[in-house]
């Protein structure tokens, strides 16, 4: 008897696997889906204890269009990059035209734009939440002109990652900084121009390991709203506390019209910046379960972002696993059946419900994904075809040189 109930729910399981619609759904969620991979992710990065130096790694801005296309190519899903305006645009605005035609050359676009607000030796105590009217008014300086190269290149998000914080108890005034940040975003946000956002990051500790300044999505939604209507909020889902329950983060940013986007990446630790899915994919299947439950008016706006540095798989071969993955799983939540797991949570049928979301987290949509890469005239294994292409090969030999001459020190 038990044997046969067994039986059963397998059968009843089979036929959701070969419902025709399946293809369709994948096809339709993979023809929509995006994702944004880090200029910093192809080069030399390392842990603060050292790096190791990788021949192809990119050594320049031109390097990291070079990549990214690539990547593009290979998965369809990444015509963007991020960039970090220190590490890309050193010059700031004066650099623009060359990402311009970077991005003509190459065929990627610049994504979202990243001000460094935490490499200066003036940032030792804090950027915009410094006790120095000086050293705040300078961060304030490198935002607005943050905002401007956005401006300039036509781009939506300009993406803050604030590194300020303390090391001890009682060292600096936890309340005086929360007004001095407030003034800070205001003034940026004021800057923004039409189409322009401010992303609003948070992170629970390091580099400061007493408090930080924005240390959670509370936090960070709060200083958002403060600032403007432009202002949201951006998970990086390694920025989270061991056990945080990140998909709940994200259903209440989503409620109350405060998520902007994502920075995605693994973790097992901390701010391990791992590729995605690589320890815990089940998470990022809850993840964009909870984006596709949502109303598109509300989640067409959210970017997806990759925030990883690989520092010891190859620099191409971890982006391309990780967009692969991203869209593997973003398929796979596509494929939740949605009015099914409603009718069973409102009847608390808790196993059904359970049953109804694990079905589609266990399917194999590889082959799914494969006939959708065929029909797109997407390379079918887009690793297998990175492989085959010689292009690691070739930067490696092109880049070696320069990459020798780069210091493996602290990061
Ligand atoms: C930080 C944070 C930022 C990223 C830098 C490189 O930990 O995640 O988003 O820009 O790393
Ligand atoms: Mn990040
Ligand atoms: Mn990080």
């Amino acid at each position: 008897m038990i044997f046969l109930r067994g039986f059963n729910s397998a059968l009843g399981w089979s036929k959701v696997m070969t419902n025709r619609n399946t293809a369709e759904i994948v096809a339709k969620a993979l023809d929509g889906f995006r994702i944004e991979v880090p200029s910093w992710g192809f080069a030399n990065t390392g842990t603060r204890f050292g790096k190791f130096i990788q021949n192809g790694a990119a050594t320049n801005i031109e390097e990291k269009f070079s990549d990214a296309a690539q990547v593009n190519l290979l998965t369809g899903a990444s015509p963007t990059v991020a960039l970090h305006v220190l590490w890309d645009l050193p010059g700031g605005l004066t650099d623009v035209p060359n990402i311009q035609k970077l991005e003509a050359q190459y065929g990627v676009k610049a994504g979202s734009i990243n001000p460094n607000l935490f490499q200066d030796q003036d940032y030792k105590f804090g950027s915009i939440a410094n006790p120095s009217s000086e050293i705040r008014a300078r961060a304030i300086a490198h935002l607005l002109d943050s905002v401007a190269i956005g401006h300039a290149l036509g781009t939506k998000d300009v993406s803050l990652w604030i590194a300020d914080g303390s090391n001890y108890p009682g060292t600096q005034s936890i309340s005086k900084r929360i007004g001095w940040m407030e003034e800070a975003l205001a003034a940026t946000h004021q800057a923004l121009g039409e189409g322009q956002r401010m992303l609003v990051e948070y992170k629970p500790f390091e580099p400061a390991f007493y408090h930080t300044d924005i240390a959670d999505w509370g936090m960070a939604l709060e200083l958002a709203r403060r600032a403007g209507p432009k202002a949201k909020v951006l998970v990086d889902t390694g920025h989270h506390l061991q056990g945080t329950n990140i998909e709940q983060i994200v259903t209440w940013l989503l409620h109350v019209d405060g998520l902007g986007g994502f920075h995605f990446n693994d973790r097992k630790y901390s701010d391990d910046d791992l590729t995605l899915g690589s320890i815990d994919p089940y998470q990022l299947f809850r993840i964009f379960h909870e984006i596709l439950s949502a109303p598109a008016q509300v989640t067409d706006a959210v970017a997806f972002m990759i925030d990883q540095s690989h520092n010891l798989k190859g620099k191409l071969e971890a982006m391309v696993q990780s967009v692969v993955t991203a869209q593997e799983l973003f398929a796979k939540a596509a494929l939740v059946d949605r009015a099914r797991l409603a009718h069973l949570q409102d009847s608390c049928q808790l196993v059904e419900a359970e049953e109804c979301f694990r079905d589609a987290f266990w399917q194999d949509v590889r082959p799914l994904v494969r006939e959708w890469r065929a029909s797109r005239g997407l390379p079918v294994e887009p690793l297998k075809a990175l492989a085959e292409s010689g292009y690691v090969e070739k930067i490696s030999r092109d880049r070696e040189a320069r990459n020798r001459g780069s210091v493996a020190s602290y990061a």
